[in-house]
This record gives structure tokens, sequence and C-alpha cells, in this order.
């Protein structure tokens, strides 16, 4: 008999085969995909580590358990639920073509940031309905209405739900200087997660640091996500998100490719994903 998880993965390759939204030829461009398919990871419903969230991030972080009952009443024991952590990697031509600049993204990284909200509506509704229609529940996070930014006393800038940090519950990586995630595929990537109730094989972390796969942090070498920079919103000391943001507020929305009519998307940056040792593979 096919084994849960291999069937889940099944799933989630075919939902994203299936993707009408992921193509960049979408916007005018070449016939392109978006994202390369996506790698995925399991963490357990029960994981302390969702305890630790609530006194690292804020009380107003919420568990697997918390974030299915935004969908459901009837919530099932947290043993019973797990979190699929789910990384979508940007494409080489993107990640070749934003290599190339030093003050703004590529028009390649402004599309696919511009484009992400309503390719993960499309990705977690078909996932969701494939499956509902075998018989499991679930939630996926970017369809929850109440996802919201939030304030983080320790850490500031944060939302009640985290993909990064439930992407190493899930053991698929660990953070880097930059505060950027880096998974098996790199920190070119965007995330998402889907709360599920079935019995899946949970992924080990083991006891992995929450900096384990930085090369800074782990030998004192490296950096190069700070010379990526333009505003040195990162030093050794780590990454200043205020300064980030405004720089991407500020400066990149105003260098928005005039082609694109980008009303509805949120601007990025991300320069420091790329040229860098870490940006396409675990370092
Ligand atoms: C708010 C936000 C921002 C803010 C703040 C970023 C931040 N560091 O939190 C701003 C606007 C600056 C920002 C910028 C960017 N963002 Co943003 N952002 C988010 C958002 C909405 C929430 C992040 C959040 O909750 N942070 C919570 C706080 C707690 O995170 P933190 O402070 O970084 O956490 C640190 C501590 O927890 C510490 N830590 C962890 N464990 C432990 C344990 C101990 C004991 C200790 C002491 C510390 C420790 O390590 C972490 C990293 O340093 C997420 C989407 C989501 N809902 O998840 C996307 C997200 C994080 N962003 C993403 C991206 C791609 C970007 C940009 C590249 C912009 C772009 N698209 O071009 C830049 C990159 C900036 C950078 N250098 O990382 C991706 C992540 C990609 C990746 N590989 O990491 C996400 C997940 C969006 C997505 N759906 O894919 N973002
Ligand atoms: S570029 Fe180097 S220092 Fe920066 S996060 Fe990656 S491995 Fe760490
Ligand atoms: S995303 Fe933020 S930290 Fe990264 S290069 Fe741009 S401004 Fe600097």
């Amino acid at each position: 008999m096919e084994n849960l998880n291999n069937k889940l993965t099944n799933i989630i390759e075919d939902v994203f085969n299936d993707l009408e939204t992921n193509n960049f030829a979408l916007l005018g461009k070449p016939d392109e995909p978006m994202f390369e398919s996506p790698i995925i990871g399991v963490a357990a419903g029960d994981d302390t580590y969702y305890d630790f969230l609530k006194e690292h991030i804020g009380a107003f972080h919420l568990t697997p358990s918390e974030a299915f009952e935004k969908k459901y009443d009837d919530v099932p024991e947290a043993s019973q639920l797990r979190v699929i952590s789910v990384i979508f990697p940007q494409t080489e031509a993107t990640i070749e073509m934003q290599n190339k600049e030093r003050f703004f993204p590529c028009d390649n990284w402004y599309i696919s940031r511009g484009e992400w909200e309503v390719l993960m509506k499309e990705f977690s509704l078909k996932l969701e309905k494939k499956l509902e229609d075998i018989g499991i529940r679930s939630v996926a996070i970017d369809l929850l209405e109440d996802i919201a930014p939030m304030e983080s006393d320790d850490l500031g800038m944060a939302s009640n739900w985290s993909h990064r940090h439930a992407a190493f519950s899930a053991g698929m990586g660990t953070f880097g200087l930059s505060d950027g995630f880096i998974s098996e595929k790199g920190m070119a990537v965007r995330l998402t997660s889907v709360i599920v109730e079935a019995d899946l094989d949970i992924t080990p972390r083991g006891d992995r640091g929450p900096y384990d796969w930085c090369l800074y942090y782990r030998s004192g070498i490296c950096g190069a996500c700070i010379r990526r920079c333009p505003v040195r919103a990162i030093t050794e000391k780590g990454h200043d998100k205020i300064a980030c943001n405004n720089y991407k507020e500020s400066k990149c929305a105003e260098n928005w490719p005039e082609y694109i009519d980008h009303s509805n998307y949120s601007t990025p940056c991300g320069l420091c994903q790329t040229k860098i040792p870490c940006a396409v593979k675990r370092p």
C-alpha cells in the first residue's frame, strides 16, 4: 500500500503541475514557470516548538490547533495534526537575472513576488479540495483571513503565522545571518504552510540549532549577504528589518518595471537572497 507521505507528496506535485497562475506568460513575458517544483517537510501538530514561539515571537503566534480552529469547529487532539511546510524555489532564470542586479530586483523577482498571493490562492484551494476528496481535513494558512502583520515585543515586524519558523519545525533547514531561511534548495525560495489532520510521518530535525546551516554562524566566514544589501540593512549583528522595509517600500517601489500593472502587488527587494553561497543550496 502507498505510504501516506508519498501520497501527499504526489498530490502536492499534481496540484503544482496543474497551476494556471505559475507562469510568467500571464504577464506578457515568455512562457516560463514562476517557481520550481516544491519541496516539503512535516512537523507534529503537538510539537513543543510552537509553545516556544508563543514566548519567542509573541502570544499572538498561532499553534497548529489554533490555526485549525479558524476553519473547523471540531478540532482533534493536537497530536492528530501535522504542519506541512511547502517551499517553492525561484527558477534558475529568475536567479540568473537577479544575480545581475545591484540596487533593485529584476523584473522576474518583482513579478513572482507580486503574483504570489494569486498563486497561493490557486495552490491552496486546489490542495484543500484534493485532500478533502480523500477524506483529509486541512487548513491552508494562506487562505485564512485573519493571518495578519503583528509587532513582536522582542523581534519587531512579524506575523501571527511565521512560515519560516514552520519550515524550521518541519526539519526543512535553518535561518541565516540575513534572517532568511536556508533550505536544501537554498534561500532564494518562498514558503507556505498547510495544517492537515493525517497520520503523516514527521521529518526529523534532530537537535539542529536555529542558525546551523549559515556559514557565518557556523564558522565565522562568508557574510556575502552583508555585501549584497545596498542599504547595509545586514551587518555582522544581523538584519535591520526597518531599514530593509524602508528601502523596499521607497526605492524598490519607485523602480517598478513600467510595463507591469502592479496596483495590487507587494514590492520586493531580495537582493540578499541571490549571489550568495546559500542562494540555491544548503552551503
Ligand atoms: C514581516 C515580514 C517581513 C519583514 C520582516 C522580516 C523578518 N525578518 O521577520 C520585512 C518587510 C523586512 C521582510 C523582508 C523580506 N521578506 Co518577508 N516576510 C515577512 C512575513 C510576513 C512575516 C515574518 C515573520 O513572522 N517574522 C517573525 C520574526 C520572529 O522573524 P525573525 O525576527 O526574522 O526571526 C528570527 C528569530 O526567530 C531567530 N531565531 C529563530 N529561532 C531562534 C531561537 C533562539 C533561541 C534565538 C535566540 C533566536 C532564534 O531567527 C530568526 C531569523 O533571524 C513573512 C510571511 C509569513 N507570514 O511568514 C515574509 C517572509 C519571511 N519574507 C520573505 C521574503 C522572500 C522577503 C524578502 C526577500 C522580500 C522579497 N520578497 O523580495 C525580504 C528579505 C529580508 C531578509 N533579509 O530576510 C519570505 C522568506 C524567504 C526566505 N527564504 O526566508 C517569507 C516567508 C514570505 C513567503 N511567503 O515566502 N519580510
Ligand atoms: S550569505 Fe553567508 S552569511 Fe549570509 S546567510 Fe548565507 S551563509 Fe549565512
Ligand atoms: S531585502 Fe532587505 S536586507 Fe535584503 S538586500 Fe534588500 S534591503 Fe537589504
